[in-house]
């Protein structure tokens, strides 16, 4: 068997330990009975779906979360026993498989559940959604959850587990819009005739700065475990620190001495105004450094440089404080020495938020996990 190699040097390093230790202070914060879902949809947040879970269940995590069918049997080639629930849609095609592979699905819609077939050798085990103000997916209404609850008891083999639903402004600083929702899932816990085994509702923001008595039987853990808040305004008061696990590295594969007036990269946009050095690192817009990004400090030597002229689609260039050697490292996310590049400060500048960062660094860019 040959084991993959990696020759550019371009790499995303993801610092596992950063996850396991981000996990148990999150557990710390439950009480002792709360179960934590590890929410490692989207390939674990672009950090790796298989190592997440891997280090998040072995500080505590008890179930993962993902948002596809595909996501969830990625999961179970590498853990066996450990319950993943699908948060998302799931076509009635895939229940079969689905109650084979012990998979949790979210279900909402009673139509659904009169069309889905279940073999009573494999019960299929579901999760209801209800939709409290979200408007993505789950019933709206107590009496669309009845409906929904009476047709699933319908089914011999179809098992409600949990019950939950998703918070549209828990990480905003304005409480009224977040305090309907609550409200509102009260309600439908109350109106079901049986309680479900797991009952969730709260996201990192949820539970770490709006209403951390709002446990129920779980909560579903995201962006925190990966060491990154939900929002600016939950970054200044969360209760505990949490540590960025991923981190963006690179070397200069090219430095060349542009003298005055020269110019650099497609459009000509960067002109040097006096002789200056200049790096190329081989990292573009195809690995998810998109063009916006252009003028991002990046680390090298300690210090912090621009990426200059536009990003190409596999390579883009530095400004240079002096002659570095070919194979000198180039941190573009996480430290070196006194400085940090957080994925912060590239959604600042992408003018998005920090989730996305990570997972738009696509698949040409290894994964590289450090302990
Ligand atoms: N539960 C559900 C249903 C989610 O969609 C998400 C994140 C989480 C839990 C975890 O939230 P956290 O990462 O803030 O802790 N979902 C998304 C999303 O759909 N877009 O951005 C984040």
């Amino acid at each position: 068997m040959t084991t993959l190699q990696y020759y550019r040097p371009t790499r995303a390093i993801i610092n596992l330990e950063a996850i396991k230790q981000n996990v148990r202070n999150l557990k710390n914060f439950l009480q002792p009975d709360v179960q934590i879902i590890a929410v490692v949809k989207a390939n674990g947040y672009g950090h790796g779906d298989i190592k997440v879970a891997e280090a998040a269940i072995e500080a505590g995590a008890t179930m993962l979360a993902v948002a596809t069918p595909e996501e969830a049997l990625h999961l179970r080639q590498s853990f066996a026993n450990i319950d993943i629930l699908i948060l998302g849609y799931s076509p009635i095609s895939f229940a079969k498989v689905a109650a084979e592979e012990n998979i949790t699905l979210t279900v909402y819609s009673s139509d659904w559940v009169k069309q889905v077939k279940v073999d009573s050798n494999h019960p299929l085990k579901v999760h209801i959604k209800v939709d409290t103000g979200m408007g993505r997916i789950g019933v709206t209404s107590a009496d669309e959850l009845l409906d929904l609850y009476e047709e699933i008891e319908k089914v011999d083999s179809l098992l409600v587990d949990g019950l939950f639903t998703h918070f549209a402004t828990a990480d905003e600083e304005d409480d009224s819009y977040f305090m309907k929702q609550v409200n509102k899932f009260k309600k439908f816990v109350e109106a079901l005739p049986n309680r479900p085994r797991i009952i969730h509702a709260a996201n990192t923001a949820t539970m770490l700065v709006k209403d951390p008595t709002l446990q129920f039987d779980a909560v579903r853990f995201g962006i925190s475990m990966y060491g990154l808040a939900p929002s600016q305004y939950v970054k200044t008061i969360l209760p505990f620190t949490i540590e960025q696990a991923f981190s963006l590295e690179s070397e200069l594969v090219a430095v060349k001495l542009l003298h005055k007036g020269e110019s650099v990269g497609y459009g000509a946009t960067y002109t040097a105004k006096e002789s200056m050095y200049v790096g190329t690192i081989p990292i573009g817009y195809a690995d998810g450094m998109i063009r916006k990004l252009s003028g991002q400090e990046v680390l090298i030597d300690g210090k912090r440089v621009p990426i200059i002229g536009r990003i190409c689609m596999d390579q883009c260039m530095i400004a240079l404080p002096t002659a570095y050697n070919i194979g000198e490292k180039v941190t573009l996310i996480g430290k070196q020495d006194e400085e940090v590049v957080t994925i912060d400060e590239w959604a600042e500048k992408a003018e998005t938020i920090n989730y996305e960062i990570p997972c738009i660094i696509t698949a040409r860019v290894p994964r590289i996990y450090s302990k």
